[in-house]
Parts: structure tokens; sequence; C-alpha cells
């Protein structure tokens, strides 16, 4: 299947990054589509942002909370629900400027060795090769931790943070922790994710949705380039014709 996610037309600006606009822009996220493998996803020539991490961390679960949908993603309380890679779109007018996918999670014990195998190949594969993937958001329960599963991960996407791929660490159901223990968590997963962005966030107290929607816009619309005087100089005059003879 090629499909394609052409990008919108420049001459259209969006509108600020400021919170309200972009949870209204997160608001006009629709589903796009929904793949077991790779090659069955859509081309994509709009920013894309994956939610990954173990299963069961809150997932799905943020994607609803960020878009302010009940039932976009699908969440539960059985881990191992989302078992399709499935895509959003974003952006206003039905101009797709970004699109969100979510993914099945990892870790979850009660699958098969070889599920979890080819599942890790497939995750692998997504997080190396995609070349829509502008950021990745890593959900993480902070009462486990960031675990050897999601170490591998920053393992493996290391090398394209490190080329510009966006990251941050989402600290999942703040609820379920004190003040003095969000803090202790967030330190402790500042460290493990070697000075990239970790935050608290809690889908029940809606707490950090602002910030993490304000963040993906921007991941999404990136200020543009300051041009340099290459940029602005006049072109170079084309090298006369040789003349007959
Ligand atoms: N208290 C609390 N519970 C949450 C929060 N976010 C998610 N949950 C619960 O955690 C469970 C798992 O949430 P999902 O969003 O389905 O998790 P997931 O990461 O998508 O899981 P998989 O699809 O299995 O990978 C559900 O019971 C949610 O209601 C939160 O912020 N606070
Ligand atoms: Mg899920």
């Amino acid at each position: 299947m090629t499909r394609f996610v052409t990008a919108p037309d420049a001459s259209a600006p969006a509108p600020g990054g400021d919170a309200r606009s972009a949870l209204g822009w997160m608001h006009t996220a629709r589903f796009l589509t929904t793949a077991a493998q790779l090659n069955q996803l859509p081309a994509v020539e709009v920013p894309e942002i994956a939610f990954v991490g173990r299963s069961n961390a809150g997932k799905s679960t943020c994607i609803n909370t960020l878009t302010q949908q009940k039932q976009l993603a699908f969440a539960s309380k059985k881990p191992g629900r989302t078992q399709h890679i499935n895509l959003f779109s974003l952006g206003r007018q039905g101009q797709t400027d970004a699109v969100l996918a979510d993914l099945p999670g990892y870790g979850y014990a009660a699958v098969s060795r070889s599920d979890k195998v080819r599942w890790q190949q497939v995750m692998v594969n997504y997080l190396v090769s995609r070349t829509s993937l502008t950021g990745i958001v890593l959900l993480c329960d902070p009462r486990l931790g960031l675990t050897e599963l999601d170490e591998a991960l920053l393992e493996v996407v290391r090398p394209r943070v490190e080329e510009g791929l966006k990251f941050l660490v989402l600290l999942t159901k703040a609820d379920k922790l004190t003040r003095a223990e969000q803090a202790k968590a967030l330190s402790i997963a500042r460290l493990q994710a070697g000075g990239g962005e970790v935050k608290m966030f809690s889908a029940l107290k809606k707490q950090g949705v602002e910030e993490a929607a304000q963040l993906l816009w921007q991941w999404a619309h990136p200020a543009p380039a300051p041009s340099t005087d290459a940029d602005t100089a006049p072109a170079p005059s084309p090298a006369p014709e040789a003349g007959p003879g």
C-alpha cells in the first residue's frame, strides 16, 4: 500500500505555539490508518511523532488526553492492548501537518517469545528507518523507572537523537506519586535519559498536558532557520554561452 500524506501548503502559516492553540491543534487529531507491519504504513511527508514505551505505560491514554478525545487511541486496563501501529493525522482545516503514531508496548510478560522478538524487530526497524520520524515520546511508569527494555530503546535511537531527532521522556500516572516521589523520579529519570528532556504527566489530573502539547507543536513546526547571506545573495549569472566557432 503506498498512500502519501503530503506536506500542507507552506503559504498558510500555522498559528502560534501558545498552550491554547497547541491544544486546539492536538484536538484536530483523527484516525489515519493502522498497520501490523512497517511495509503497510503509508509514506508520510509531514513530521511524525511516535509514542513508545512498555505495555501499560499509558501511551494510548496519553494520546487521548493530549488530543482531548476519549477513544481516539484504544486504551485498556489489559496490557498488550495496542497490537498495531496506529497513525493519527493532525492539522487544521483537514490539512495534515503532523502525524502521531501509537505503538504497541513492549515488555508484556504474557506475550509469547516469538511474538516479542517479532515485535522488537518491527519496532527497531521503525525507529531506525522511518524517514518521517521527527520525535519520540517515551512513556514510562515512574514506579518502575526506565527498565532494561527502555534503555535498549534509548540505545537504538541514540544515533538519530544525536542527528536531531526530538526526544521526550514522559513519566506517566503522576497522580499515583506524592510531590516528593515525583521530584525523586524526575531526577533519576533525567540521569538515565542522559540529559534528555523528562516531564511528569498525569492523564487523570491533566498534569503536564499543556507543556507536552506545546512541545509537540514546536517539534512539528520548527522555526525556520535564519536566512544566511548565501540565501539572500542574487543567484550567480549563468556562464556566457560559448559562441559559435
Ligand atoms: N491513574 C492513572 N492511570 C493511568 C494514567 N494513564 C493511563 N492510565 C491507566 O493505565 C492503563 C494502561 O493505559 P494504556 O493507555 O492502555 O497503556 P498503553 O501504554 O497504551 O498500553 P499498551 O497498548 O498495552 O502498550 C489503563 O488502565 C489506564 O487507565 C494516568 O495518568 N493515571
Ligand atoms: Mg496502547
